[in-house]
């Protein structure tokens, strides 16, 4: 049912102690998602109708859906003009500052030199890394603009040396397309921005059209349309397009004891909440007294009730959770089988807490860490594992734009050593072919 506006903004509780574990997890569900069959049934006739008519089927859902009539073109190739980013200085320093960190650190994640092992005497395997040629990057429009996620893409893309870096971004309703995306994608070098979203967008990329280039990945965040377009895309084969990940909504779990500063607390809660009614939020607390968390749940209210999006965060706290726990240990297991996007740890001793996470997207340590400075500047990615497929997946980095190739070289004594085993493998799979290609070398080499 739909929150009342009048009423508290509150998270249930729920004391870990006194329920099954069964229980508990039931409890921390995310909020279900519309079946996937239904979005199917929306997106496989978009994604048909782009494949076949190309600019003017996309184009046709960009009027529809963006209501961007006046639209004429579905692509703005580069380079773009100095008219379309113009921006308060403030905003492009803040947009410098966050490119340099997230290009440091994501340079920092490159293979310097190819990986190298003799596994036996003259054999030589190694593994390199090479870019992946085109990515096309989504970055959502909807209910706010999102230039940090052009950056936490378009960065790594550059870093990597990927040589064409499409950006796909819906227009607002005038055709026009937020002048901090431009920039972002001029810093970046990218080859074009695709003004479409949703399904639409997707299949352009995976597909191509006339004037929208082919890519090889597609990545970034959307909504459950754009999710499923991307899952879609990739398992068809004759689109040749890989993904990053399945995204949801975006989510945190915040653990604190009773160091914690409830306003920090509740504000690291509420920055996740605003996001969508569809975000969910958890507090772990560790041991805290009944006056303890009656602070943190006052500041949730309060500082909610300040916000200009508290309706939608309303939404999203109506089913988000407490977990009242007695110990680190305990806490950290809930938060592993959880697997948060974000984990924030307002926690004593925060740093050696790190060794126990087994499952999260980005972990923000300690009290001066908001999980925001992540969102946008401090260096790390943005565009991680939601809906707990942090359990299985890493959140975008540089290896997101790569691919590694590996390569074999084998002396004559190599070919010596290891021909056996290959031989007599070969031969148990009854793969003759196989089992000559090395003993015509060896025999060669004994005619030698
Ligand atoms: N927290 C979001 C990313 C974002 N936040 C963009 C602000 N802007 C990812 O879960
Ligand atoms: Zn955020």
């Amino acid at each position: 049912e739909e929150p009342k506006k009048d009423e508290r903004i509150l998270m249930k509780v729920l004391d870990a102690g006194e329920v099954t574990t069964q229980e508990l997890d039931a409890a921390l569900k995310r909020p279900s998602q519309k079946s996937a069959d239904a979005i199917m049934k929306i997106i496989v006739p978009i994604i048909d109708d782009v494949r076949k008519n190309g600019d003017k089927a996309l184009l046709s859902y960009t009027h529809k859906f963006e209501r961007a009539t006046s639209l004429t073109s579905p692509v703005l190739k580069a380079p773009f003009p100095e008219s379309m980013m113009q921006l308060p200085a403030e905003t492009i320093r803040a947009i410098d500052v966050s490119f340099e960190n997230i290009k440091k650190f994501h340079a920092a994640q490159k293979d310097e030199k190819p990986l190298q092992v003799e596994t036996m005497p003259g054999v030589v395997c190694s593994r390199f890394s090479r870019p992946i040629e085109a990515v096309g990057l989504y970055v959502p429009g909807g209910t706010a603009v999102l230039p940090s996620t052009a950056l936490m893409l378009g960065v790594p893309a550059m870093v990597a040396g990927c040589q064409k870096i499409v950006i796909a971004s819906p227009p607002r309703s005038d055709g026009s397309i937020t002048p901090e995306i431009v920039y972002v994608a001029h810093k970046v070098g990218a080859e074009s921005i695709v003004l479409a979203g949703g399904a639409q967008a997707v299949a352009a990329m995976a597909y191509g059209t006339e004037s929208v280039t082919k890519v090889d990945k597609i990545l970034g965040p959307g909504n459950q349309f754009v999710t499923a377009a991307k899952m879609y895309v990739s398992n068809d084969t004759n689109a040749g397009v890989g993904i990053d990940m399945p995204a949801g909504p975006s989510e945190v779990l915040v653990v604190a004891d009773k160091d914690a500063n409830p306003a920090f607390v509740a504000s690291d809660l509420l920055s996740q909440a605003e996001h969508g009614v569809d975000s969910q939020v958890i507090l772990i607390a560790i041991d805290l007294t009944d006056a303890q968390l009656a602070a943190i749940e006052d500041e949730v209210h309060n500082q909610a009730m300040a916000l200009p999006r508290v309706d939608i965060v309303r939404g999203s706290i109506a089913h988000s959770l407490t977990v009242k726990v007695k110990t680190v240990e305990e806490a950290m297991e809930i938060s592993n089988r959880y697997a948060p996007e974000h984990l924030i740890l307002q926690i004593k001793d925060a740093e050696k807490a790190v060794e126990k996470v087994m499952n999260a997207g980005s972990v923000f340590i300690g009290e001066w860490t908001p999980e925001s400075v992540g969102d946008y500047s401090a260096g790390v990615n943005h565009s991680l594992p939601t809906y707990g497929f942090a359990k299985q997946y890493s959140g975008v980095n540089l290896a997101s734009f790569v691919k590694h190739i590996t390569s074999s070289n084998l002396t004559a004594e190599g070919l010596r050593n290891v021909g056996g085993a290959v031989m007599q493998l070969a031969k148990v799979e009854e793969l003759e072919a196989h089992r000559r290609a090395v003993e015509i070398r060896l025999e060669h080499m004994n005619k030698a």
